[in-house]
């Protein structure tokens, strides 16, 4: 029987005497990558690996959410993550360099190689061939000390795309379209494969696009074949060397094919609060507008950056309405700069933002109070932006850029052709830091600033829990939710108590305080729960508020990995109709947890109303043990792997 490509990356990179099972794929990481807001966890948890040196072929330490510096928090953890990269052999690449993603792409990504990082939007490189997978910090740190990186064997998507984008139409769209298919919870568990006469006329910066929200479908990864585009991309990058061929056999078996016809798709938005809230832009066209942002690792290439300048030019931005750009990387500004679109920009009134992640994880430039604000992003959860009470709506740069002149929502595809020529990028690294020679790495001072508090320790997982269902929530709740970001939050993110006074507080205001006074909280949950990023602080806050247990319908890939690091029983109803048993603020008995965690049944009981709920705890055997040990940092201190 043929393969697909995701499988054929997995054969190759399965470390088989440690997958437990069939069902468990251990693979050797070949590059990782950290950005700085769960870098400093990642890198707190190496530094007790106790290795000398990275084991990978590659790992990258970007800057790039955290860089407004608004006190000593931001550019302390910045100095540590810069002094351990050195000193264990990681390329550092500083603020200003532009976002991980775009820089990875660029940079480093390589068709065929397995790589992880500490962000759920790694699978951007997916663009290039390789199997690219978002991972909690501590999964990268043990991947960095050349441990495997364990994921459910992943089932496997095929989109067959079918013909060509149309005018005022692009990559965007083609994402926003399968999330309007398969809904942001349709891909768990699963590798998309994009494939069909329509992906040959994808560039790789437009198949980046795609592949980056793939995250937002809960996919463990994307991945388009490498072919010319492909090979076209890296000696544009300089790095023809890199290049090799890549694709799925013609007899490869998927479990499911979903149909997409390029030609006959118009532009598409998510609207508020989730990115599978797509709707045709005709549909809410006239919207009035408050602000407009374009850029994120999701947009942000020489490409889309041309397409939204040459909409913009002659023009200007409408009275009343905000825009800002922030380009992906140095390379993308650079570009900008010399073929005159980033003067067509300010002239028009933009707002030129630094290449970083930026408003896209609420680091500034928030909307007015029950704004409207169109973003190139990927992400539009409640609260995410900043402002609590803003409309965010997730589009292309050519809806963003026409809004903007236009003051309402308006659609690109109404537009004469629109003139816009890609130049070439000339491939620059800015100031990124190579690995030193050995000796001169061991001689490296690693510094750590007041802020930067030590990974917090727990003991083995106990046989009984009493605890109270302090929180009951819905479907679909994020790790925007359960941590939030933003300027307020983000510079906390190496301080666990800190962060503590937030989690949680989107949806109930007391939880921090209820869940003190509670000692030992479980939380009961619906459908999807932890969606979004990989940020592992969305399991180790909540566990140093004691949370001990959640109850959900269903996890999201990534959070349910963390919070069995982290030393949280992940439990799913047997019967989700069960949900409807449980009550907020009741006690909550749960016993027998070694057996249990071993034989993945355990009974919940309210102590309250009598009932007892069947649930299960899905584990590979690796993670049964993680869980007993309380969490993965115990697990590496007694088994070293
Ligand atoms: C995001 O887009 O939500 C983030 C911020 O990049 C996160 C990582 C984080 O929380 O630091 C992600 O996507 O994993
Ligand atoms: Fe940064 Fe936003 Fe991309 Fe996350 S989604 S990596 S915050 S640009």
């Amino acid at each position: 029987m043929g393969k697909t490509l995701a499988q054929k990356i997995i054969e190759n990179h399965l470390v088989r005497e440690e997958c437990s099972s069939p069902e468990d794929a251990a693979l050797r990481i070949d590059q990782t990558l950290t950005q700085d807001a769960t870098g400093t966890m990642a890198y707190l948890a190496l530094e007790n690996m106790g290795i000398d040196r990275v084991r990978t072929e590659l790992s990258v330490a970007y800057v790039d959410h955290n860089t407004l510096q608004c006190g000593f928090e931001n550019p302390d953890d910045a100095q540590y993550i810069r002094t351990v990269a050195a000193r264990y052999g990681i390329v550092y690449s500083p603020a200003g360099n532009g976002i991980c993603h775009r820089l990875h792409l660029e940079h480093f990504g390589k068709p065929g190689k397995t790589l992880i990082g500490s962000d759920s939007h790694t699978p951007t490189c997916g663009a290039l061939g390789m199997l690219a997978m978002g991972a909690g910090g501590m999964d990268v740190a043990v991947a960095m000390a050349g441990g495997a990186y364990h994921i459910p064997m992943p089932k496997m998507i095929r989109v067959n795309l079918s013909g060509r984008l149309q005018k005022g139409v692009s990559a965007k769209d083609l994402a926003l379209e399968l999330l309007r298919q398969i809904s942001v919870k349709g891909g768990v568990g699963a590798v998309i494969e994009w494939a069909g006469e329509g992906i040959a006329a994808l560039t790789v910066p437009e198949r980046a696009t795609i592949c980056n929200m793939g995250a937002e479908v809960g996919a463990t990864s994307t991945v388009f074949p490498s072919d010319e585009q492909t090979k076209h991309f890296l000696i544009e990058q300089g790095r023809e060397e890199d290049y090799i061929p890549l694709r799925s056999d013609e007899d490869a078996v998927y479990d499911r094919e979903i149909l997409i016809d390029a030609s006959s798709l118009k532009p598409l938005i998510a609207c508020p609060h989730s990115p599978d809230n797509v709707r045709t832009v005709k549909e809410v066209s006239g919207t009035p507008v408050n602000q407009v942002c374009i850029g994120s690792c999701t947009n942000s290439s020489v490409r889309d950056m041309m397409s939204a300048a040459a909409i913009l030019k002659g023009k200007r931005v409408a009275e009343g309405v905000e825009l800002s750009v922030s380009p992906g990387s140095r390379e993308v500004l650079e570009a900008m700069i010399a073929s005159g679109a980033l003067a067509d920009m300010t002239a028009a009134g933009a707002r030129i933002l630094e290449c970083a992640c930026g408003p896209c994880i609420g680091m500034g430039f928030s909307p007015v109070s029950g704004g409207v604000s169109l973003r190139t992003f990927n992400r539009n959860f409640e609260g995410r932006s900043g402002t609590r009470d803003a409309k965010v709506y997730l589009c292309s740069p050519e809806t963003a850029a026409l809004s903007a002149v236009m003051g309402c929502i308006a659609d690109p595809s109404e537009l004469d052709e629109i003139a816009c020529a890609v130049p070439q990028a000339n491939s620059t690294m800015g100031n990124m830091v190579m690995p030193k020679p050995e000796n001169e790495a061991r001689r490296t001072e690693i510094l750590r600033g007041p802020n930067i508090k030590p990974m917090p320790k727990w003991g083995r997982m106990e046989d009984s829990l009493e605890a109270c269902l302090t929180l009951k929530a819905g479907d679909n709740i994020t790790t925007d939710h359960i941590m939030p970001a933003g300027a307020k939050i983000l510079p906390y993110r190496s301080n666990i108590p800190r962060m503590s006074d937030f989690c949680l507080t989107v949806c109930d205001a007391d939880f921090p305080t209820k869940a003190k006074q509670a000692g030992q909280t479980v939380i009961a949950a619906g459908e999807n729960w932890g969606q979004g990023s990989s940020r592992e602080h969305a399991a180790l806050v909540p566990r140093y508020l004691g949370v001990r247990a959640i109850v959900a319908k269903s996890f999201a890939r990534i959070h349910k990995a963390n919070l069995v690091n982290a030393g949280i029983l992940p439990l799913v109803f047997a019967d989700p109709a069960d949900y409807d048993l449980l009550r907020q603020d009741d006690g909550i008995r749960i016993d027998g947890i070694k057996e249990g965690v071993q034989s993945g049944k355990l009974t919940v009981t309210d102590l309250k109303s009598g009932h007892a709920i069947e649930t299960r705890c899905e584990l590979d055997a690796r993670q049964k043990q993680i869980l007993l040990c309380g969490g993965l940092m115990n697990y590496m201190e007694e088994y070293g792997k």
